[in-house]
C-alpha cells in the first residue's frame, strides 16, 4: 500500500532532467503536502462534527447556542495559516528567481514558434566571403510530429534530423519569439515553460543534467494543429554536441562554397522537396490538390489565379517568390491571409520554386 502510494506520487511529475527541477519540484511538493494536510484536517473535522452533533432519533430539538466570536480561536486560525503562506511564498519565490535568472555564462539559442512547429537558431554561423551575409545552424521540429506524414519507414531517421539539440551540463538561455500567434514553449522534464508572443522577446534558461530525449510541447492553444506542435529535445554529451556542431558548420561552409553556382533542375528540385518539409510548408499546403490552411501548390505554375481583390494573376516565378517572401502582398481568393513571411534565402527560394514547378 505505501509502495503504491509512493509510486503514484513519484509518477505525478515527469522525469527531472535540469538543475532547476529540484527547486521547482520542492515548491510543488511543499504546496501539495500542505494542501493535503489542510484538506484532511478540514474534511476530517467536517465529518467528525456531522456525526458527533447529529440529531439522534428520539431526541427533541435543541436550540443552537448563540456564539458571537472567540478572539483566541480567530487569532490562531489567522496567524498559523499566514505563517504557512509566508513559507509557501518564500519557496515559490526562490523557485521563480531560479527560473528567471539565466547565469552570465549562458549560451543563447533563439526559438521561434510558428503554426505549427518550433524553429531553432543556434549561434553557430559562417560568413559568406563574397556577400558578407551570415548563415547560421538552424533546425526545427516539423517532422517529429508523426501526423505530418514523414512516413513510418524513415521516421526515426528523419526525426533525428529534427531534434532540438543541447549539450548536457551547460547553461542554455532561450530567446523565444513567435512568427504568428501566441504559442508557449514547454519542456516538462526541464520544468520550464514560457509564452512565445508575436512582437515580443521572452526568455527562459536551463541546464540539462541527463543525456536523452525529452518531449517539447506547445502549451498555448494556437489553432488547428496545436496538438501536433510537439518536438523533442536531445540532450547530448558535450563532446558529441561539439562534434555535431562542427559537422553542421562544415555543411554550412560547403553550402556557401557552392552558393550562386548554377545547378541543374533535378538537383534543385530535390533540394526544394527537402526544404518543403524542413521549412514547414507542408503544414499548410497540400500537393495533391487538397485544401489545407493554404491552397494546394501542385499544378499552379503557369495558371492564372484570382486574388481576393478580384484581379487575375499569372503564376510565374516572380509571383511565387513574392508569395513566399511577402505573403500579404497578394492574397489568393477564398483563403485567409494566414501565411507568415518565410525565413528563406534566395537559393532556397530558387529550389522551392523548382519543386513547386515540378508538382503536377
Ligand atoms: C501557416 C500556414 C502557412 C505556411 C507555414 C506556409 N504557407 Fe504559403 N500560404 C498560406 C496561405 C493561407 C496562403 C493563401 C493566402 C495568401 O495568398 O497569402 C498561402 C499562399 C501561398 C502561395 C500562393 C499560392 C497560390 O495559389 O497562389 C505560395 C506559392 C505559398 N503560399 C508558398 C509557401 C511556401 C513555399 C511555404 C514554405 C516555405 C509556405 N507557403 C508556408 C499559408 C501558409
Ligand atoms: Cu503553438
Amino acid at each position: 500500500m505505501t509502495d503504491l502510494a509512493i509510486f503514484a506520487f513519484a509518477t505525478l511529475l515527469p522525469p527531472a532532467a535540469s538543475t532547476s527541477a529540484p527547486v521547482v519540484d520542492f515548491a510543488f511538493w511543499l504546496v501539495m503536502i500542505v494542501c493535503l494536510i489542510a484538506f484532511i484536517l478540514v474534511e476530517g473535522a467536517l465529518v467528525y462534527f456531522v456525526i458527533r452533533y447529529r440529531r439522534k432519533k428520539q431526541e427533541a430539538d435543541r436550540e443552537t447556542p448563540y456564539i458571537t466570536h472567540s478572539t483566541k480561536l480567530e487569532i490562531i486560525w489567522t496567524v498559523i495559516p499566514t505563517l504557512i503562506l509566508f513559507v509557501l511564498f518564500y519557496y515559490g519565490y526562490v523557485a521563480i528567481v531560479e527560473l528567471r535568472t539565466a547565469p552570465q555564462n549562458s549560451e543563447t539559442i533563439r526559438v521561434v514558434g510558428q503554426k505549427w512547429f518550433w524553429n531553432f537558431y543556434y549561434p553557430y554561423c559562417e560568413r559568406d566571403a563574397k556577400t558578407g551575409q551570415e548563415f547560421c545552424v538552424t533546425g526545427n521540429t516539423v517532422n517529429v510530429n508523426p501526423e505530418k506524414g514523414s512516413g513510418k519507414t524513415q521516421e526515426e531517421k528523419q526525426a533525428e534530423q529534427f531534434l532540438f539539440r543541447v549539450p548536457k551540463g551547460r547553461n542554455i538561455a532561450i530567446q523565444i519569439e513567435s512568427q504568428d500567434v501566441i504559442h508557449s514553449f514547454y519542456i516538462p522534464a526541464f520544468r520550464v515553460k514560457q509564452d512565445a508572443v508575436p512582437g515580443l522577446r521572452t526568455r527562459l534558461w536551463f541546464q540539462a543534467t541527463e543525456v536523452g530525449e525529452f518531449p517539447i510541447y506547445c502549451t498555448e492553444y494556437c489553432g488547428k494543429d496545436h496538438a501536433g506542435m510537439t518536438g523533442k529535445v536531445l540532450v547530448m554529451e558535450p563532446a558529441d554536441y561539439e562534434a555535431w556542431k562542427q559537422a553542421e558548420l562544415a555543411k554550412l561552409r560547403e553550402k556557401l562554397a557552392t552558393a550562386g553556382q548554377p545547378k541543374d533542375e533535378s538537383k534543385l528540385m530535390e533540394e526544394g522537396k527537402a526544404l518543403y518539409t524542413a521549412k514547414g510548408c507542408n503544414a499548410c499546403h497540400g500537393i495533391q490538390g487538397n485544401r489545407l490552411v493554404g491552397p494546394p501548390l501542385n499544378g499552379i505554375f503557369g495558371k492564372t489565379e484570382e486574388m481576393q481583390d478580384g484581379s487575375k494573376i499569372l503564376v510565374d516565378e516572380g509571383y511565387l517568390k513574392e508569395s513566399i517572401l511577402k505573403p500579404m502582398a497578394k492574397i489568393v481568393k477564398g483563403y485567409p491571409p494566414a501565411m507568415p513571411p518565410q525565413n528563406v534565402t534566395d537559393d532556397e527560394i530558387t529550389a522551392l520554386i523548382a519543386y513547386i514547378k515540378s508538382l503536377k
